[in-house]
């Protein structure tokens, strides 16, 4: 698994050239026929002094896509100019030069001539050649609820693209997950530091993942999770953030139903087990938490033991202790090779959450795993 997310990571660096083309524009909206859309493609030559001003005719209220491919410049930087007084259109739009094919979208919103100013993106090497397409697109996915776009999702992970073609695009993608099954969303952008935010939402808009966010440091992606009890969709809402705002930027999202949730995440949904108990726990994504109910009695003592499949304790485990009116807890007791012991100050049922510690300590930081988890009265 972390080597799957590596290499998709290592594909979504670099192959940034690769993604912008291979992107599929899907459609949506109400099936009104409209006419042909609008493709214009050829090449040019910036010289040192002067750049290439390309003039196009345009429809109104279209979104355009305008793509750059230089040949032998380094990188391609574009600024959209009025037709009629030729005042530049926003500021202008760079590749960069680590990725030199530059993509970007605008709304055209009157009918009429635009020019497009087009310049290496670096000073160092100013004269070249470029090819370039511009085309009448759709947004990919938009943001209603009857406008999110349906993707696979299986138990193996997959990747799609997306693109935010403008600072105030928000995409929403829809999973269909079954019942009490855990989906799992990372997104990337083309570099480390960019990348687009992102949320795992119910169709009707609450937020799934508000305050369940986890990162896998050792894997450099942020990773949501999140589960429907009943088998509902859930969506993933997909928008800019940090310095995105100023591009036109893919990114690429990698799903998959990580599985059945072994046991609830609330003491409402707790299942209940008998002391002594040895039973197999499985942590479905890194902030899963798995609640059992225990009947304990006044002055017993009791050793909360976990022990991986190699016989020593997962000490990236922590068992927090709730009292049955959720009024006293135990927060984190320890997983250590002792394992933590709990004395019940009353006789009655308590709620045992185990949930991933995430103190300091590298071991601490590792992928789920499955663990036993053994309730023992060792009452002296
Ligand atoms: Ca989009
Ligand atoms: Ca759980």
């Amino acid at each position: 698994m972390n080597r799957e997310w590596k290499s998709l990571k290592r594909m979504a660096l670099l192959s940034g050239v690769f993604l912008l083309g291979a992107c599929a524009i899907k459609q949506y909206g109400d099936g009104t026929p409209r006419e042909e859309p609008q493709v214009f493609q050829g090449e040019g030559t910036v010289s040192k002094t002067e750049p290439n001003a390309l003039r196009f005719t345009l429809r109104a209220d279209r979104l355009y896509r305008f793509d750059c491919t230089p040949v032998g410049m380094l990188g391609c930087k574009a600024q959209l100019r009025d037709g009629v007084t030729l005042e530049p259109i926003g500021a202008p739009w760079s590749s960069g030069t680590q990725v030199q094919h530059l993509t970007f979208f605008w709304k055209q919103a009157t009918a009429g001539d635009v020019v497009l100013d087009i310049e290496s993106a670096s000073e160092q090497q100013p004269g070249g050649v470029f090819t370039y397409e511009l085309r009448e697109t759709q947004d990919d996915a938009g943001d209603a609820l009857d406008q999110a776009v349906l993707q696979p999702v299986t138990d193996q992970q997959t990747s799609f693209d997306g693109f935010l073609e403008h600072a105030e695009d928000v995409d929403r993608w829809r999973f269909d997950v079954p019942a009490n099954h855990t989906l799992a969303v990372g997104c990337t952008g083309p570099t480390d530091s960019v990348a687009p935010a992102f949320e795992l939402i119910r169709p009707e808009g609450t937020s799934l993942t508000a305050d369940r966010a986890a990162w896998f440091q050792s894997l450099g992606i942020r990773f949501l999770a999140a589960k429907t009890t009943g088998g509902d969709a859930i969506d993933l809402r997909v928008r800019v953030s940090g310095v995105y705002e100023a591009n036109s930027v893919p990114y690429t999202c990698t799903v998959q139903d990580v599985g059945v949730d072994d046991f609830g995440d609330t003491p409402s949904e707790a299942t209940v087990v008998t002391v002594p108990a040895q039973l197999s726990v499985h942590f479905n994504y890194s902030s899963d938490v798995d609640v059992l109910a225990v009947d304990l009695a006044e002055g017993h003592a009791y050793q909360l033991l976990t022990v991986s499949a190699q016989g020593n304790p997962p000490f990236y485990i922590g068992t927090t202790v709730l009292n049955a009116q959720d009024t006293t807890r135990w927060p984190e007791l320890v997983s250590n090779d002792q394992g933590a012991t709990f004395t019940a100050p009353t006789t009655g049922r308590y709620f045992l959450a185990l949930e991933r510690a995430w103190d300091g300590g590298i071991w601490k930081w590792e992928v789920p795993k499955t663990f036993t988890y053994k309730i023992t009265d060792v009452t002296p």
